[in-house]
């Protein structure tokens, strides 16, 4: 079989021997009655690392992303996100079709919009004919952005806008992690503006399943049973639970070294004339950009014909996302690889 470099994203990844390991070795017990041992030490444990009363489990960052908003809104209220948000994009039209709500989108620059952008978007209390707003949602870092960070002072200010007026906070940081190793930023700190916060184990930090997803303890307790609704009540679940654990515990100082692969790579597409990159938007592991003269899927089919594999970004663009399965060796291949395709 061919041996790619598979760049298409960081969910990719395979579980490690030393996490096989734990896996095979975890204890186990009934998690719809909250008996698994291993799973109430993952919540436990990111809990306390988020800086919040208590988290849950859950299948997918979709899930996450969708519990979170279920418990936060009734039907007919809105939630306001970037245009490019993956709860918008890519959740299967979820938020209407799970919890009867409606986004309103607003235009960041590089994923990032600001308090006094998003103001005039806050409908007033008063209009009966209108949605009723409900949350402000943050996704950071911000995927189809370029895995774009949030600056924390400015979610300080979105933070305060939502409190002036009584809204609610969701983060989706399916890459926090990626967010606070490349920033400095403790994760606690950006989870403390957030009333409810989704975060990914299966993407760099590289366990093969799940998500967390953190709150208060009433939220969390309201979150068990949109969890058990959607049919995400697992049971012996600590065999993958320990894989979530074994993550959050190994794997997210590493994170910086895949931001350096991502700028390695950066720096060859961003000398390569035929190729067009936005540099201000590589901050942590995932990159955008476009092919000036070559279709988007001749550029794929191409570079995947000479071993290397990625993936479909915002309109017209490429992705390239660097994972703890991506070596330096493999790296500079890629970059040979793109000067091969590109640099003519
Ligand atoms: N992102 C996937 C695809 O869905 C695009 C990827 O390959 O990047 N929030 C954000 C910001 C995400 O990027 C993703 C997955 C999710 C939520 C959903 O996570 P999963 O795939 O676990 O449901």
């Amino acid at each position: 079989m061919k041996q790619f470099i598979d760049l298409r994203s960081d969910t990719i990844t395979k579980p490690t021997e030393a996490m096989r390991k734990v896996m095979y070795e975890a204890e186990v017990g009934d998690d719809v009655y909250k008996e698994d041992p291993t799973a109430n030490e993952l919540e436990r444990y990111a809990a306390e690392l988020l800086g919040k009363e208590a988290a849950l489990y859950v299948t997918s960052g979709v899930m996450g992303n969708q519990i979170c908003l279920n418990v936060l809104t009734q039907p007919g209220d809105e939630v306001i996100c970037e245009k490019d948000a993956h709860i918008f994009q890519y959740e299967s039209g979820s938020p209407a079709w799970l919890s009867g709500i409606q986004m309103g989108l607003v235009e960041g620059v590089r994923g990032v919009f600001t308090a006094e952008q998003i103001k005039p978007y806050i409908r007033p209390a008063s209009a009966y004919y209108m949605a009723r707003t409900k949350v402000i949602e943050i996704e950071n870092t911000h995927n189809r952005a370029g895995g774009t960070i949030n600056p924390i002072e400015n979610i300080k200010a979105i933070n305060a806008l939502a409190k002036e007026n009584s809204l609610y906070m969701h983060l989706d940081g399916a890459r926090i992690w990626n967010a606070s190793v490349a920033s400095g930023v403790e994760v606690k700190e950006y989870a403390k503006y957030f009333d409810s916060v989704s975060c990914c184990l299966s993407k760099g930090l590289g366990a093969p399943i799940g998500s967390i997803i953190a709150g208060s303890k009433d939220f969390i307790k309201q979150a068990f049973r949109v969890r058990k609704a959607l049919g995400g009540g697992m049971r012996q679940v600590g065999i993958i639970a320990s894989a979530g654990l074994y993550a959050l515990k190994n794997n997210i100082s590493r994170l910086s070294e895949d931001h350096e692969k991502a700028k390695m790579l950066a720096a060859t597409i961003n000398k390569l004339e035929s190729l067009e990159i936005d540099m201000e938007r590589v901050q942590t592991n995932i990159l955008i950009f476009k092919a000036k003269n070559m279709s988007l899927e001749d550029a794929l089919a191409r570079t995947k014909e000479k071993g290397l594999l990625l993936s479909e970004g915002t309109v017209g663009s490429m992705r390239a996302v660097i994972h703890m399965d991506v070596s330096f060796e493999q790296t500079e291949k890629a970059c040979k690889i793109l000067e091969e395709v590109f640099g003519k």
